[in-house]
């Protein structure tokens, strides 16, 4: 609500000019009345910021509606008194979106303010539909060679999660799991998993997840999160620091063989099967990010040697699959409709990591390249890159 004295300084300005004539006319736009300007954004994860081309509604407390068009500037002007509400509306078309956003689809943006009697300008930002969501940007799980021949480092592990999204999403809730199964013939006679045949869900064994209450681990557009098998630093034995990870899984035990890294924080142990911490296989694991009510109630799986539990695939947020060499395809464990491919390492302990491409940059901003497929969306790299710009 403006104060009454702004309004007067506001009369007066306007009144430069008018020749004398009656401003006090509130009948709407075809009474002499005052200059209103509308200046109109794109939201601000895209690609411009001031958005041409976006249909105005101005309707006044009285008389009819009117319509105007944004200029290269955002900018639309109407020239009526008194209180109206806004409405702003473009349809994109797939080309514009691609451009605008790095995504795809086409999609309706609006935005809604008003003018009270007095104002001179109003600045509308556009919103519309979450494009994108979260994504496994990055899994390193091949271990490093450590200091001495022989020496077996797979501490280092880490999973970076990034927001491929539009919009400002939260990670708290979200599941982070393994896939049950080998990464290929490790040992001579090894079976693949026993849950090919079921596309309908899959088998994961350990479940994390990302503590708090759904608002408290904001990851805006571009932004991502470390998850580290421990949270320290593991440098020299391996390239990678997780010191400053932001969630560490910690399995804790009566004989404390994982430890507690006091300044990074742990996730939320959901269901564990292993042994003294949550490895991933370095042969090659499939990795899913789950989102889900009541995770605790899921039905588990006899493997022949232990628990998976059973996900629908309408858990998956995202996937990732890697096996021991080119020649595993047969070990895959992922279903296909989530993950068509699959990504391989030069071997064990070789200090590489599976990381994502990028898709395309708006600004500063990647968008990474999601096309449920690993052999297409993932490279693998000779050394971790946790949270590097990408
Ligand atoms: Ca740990
Ligand atoms: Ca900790």
């Amino acid at each position: 609500m403006r104060l009454q004295a702004s309004l007067a300084v506001f009369l007066v300005a306007v009144c430069v000019g008018c020749g004398g004539d009656d401003t006090d006319d509130v009948e709407g736009a075809d009474a002499a009345s005052d200059a209103r300007s509308i200046q109109v954004r794109w939201p601000a994860s895209y690609a411009e910021e001031l958005a041409a081309g976006v249909e105005i509604v101005v309707t006044p407390a009285s008389g009819p509606p009117v319509t105007l068009v944004t200029d290269a500037e955002g900018r639309a002007s109407v020239s009526l008194s008194g209180a109206a509400t806004v409405e702003a509306t473009i349809d994109l078309s797939e080309a514009r979106v691609e451009a605008l956003t790095g995504h795809q689809g086409a999609i309706e943006l609006t935005a809604r303010g008003s003018l009270a009697t007095g104002d001179t300008t109003l600045a509308l930002v556009l919103d519309g539909p979450v494009l994108g969501g979260f994504l496994i940007e990055e899994v390193s799980y091949t271990g490093a060679a450590g200091l001495e021949e022989g020496d077996h480092y797979f501490d280092d592990q880490f999973v970076e999660v990034y927001n491929n999204s539009t919009h400002l999403l939260y990670a708290d809730g979200l599941l982070l799991a393994d896939v049950h199964g080998s990464a290929g013939a490790i040992n001579p006679g090894q079976p693949v998993t026993p849950f090919a045949a079921d596309l309908e869900h899959v088998y994961v064994n350990s479940i994390w997840r990302i503590p708090g209450s759904g608002s408290d681990v904001p990851v805006p557009p571009g932004g991502s999160i470390v998850i580290a098998h421990d949270g320290t630093n593991h440098q020299p034995q391996s390239t990678v620091d997780m010191t400053d990870a932001d969630f560490e899984a910690y399995n804790m035990r009566a004989d404390n063989r994982d430890v507690d890294y006091p300044t990074v924080a742990n996730l939320e142990r959901v269901r564990f099967e292993g042994g003294f911490d949550w490895l991933l296989p370095v042969f090659g694991p499939g990795v899913v990010l789950l989102r889900g009510d009541n995770v605790e109630t899921l039905p588990t799986a006899d493997t022949g040697f232990s628990d998976a539990t059973k996900v629908p695939l309408s858990w998956v947020v995202d996937a990732f699959e890697a096996l021991m060499d080119g020649d595993s395809v047969t070990y895959k464990r992922v279903p296909a409709a989530l993950d068509r491919g699959f990504v391989f390492s030069s071997g064990t302990y070789v200090g590489e990591s599976a990381i994502r491409r990028v898709r395309t940059r708006i600004g500063e901003r990647a968008v990474l390249q999601d096309s449920n497929d690993s052999t297409m969306d993932f490279e693998v790299v000779t050394a971790p890159q946790p949270r590097e710009e990408r």
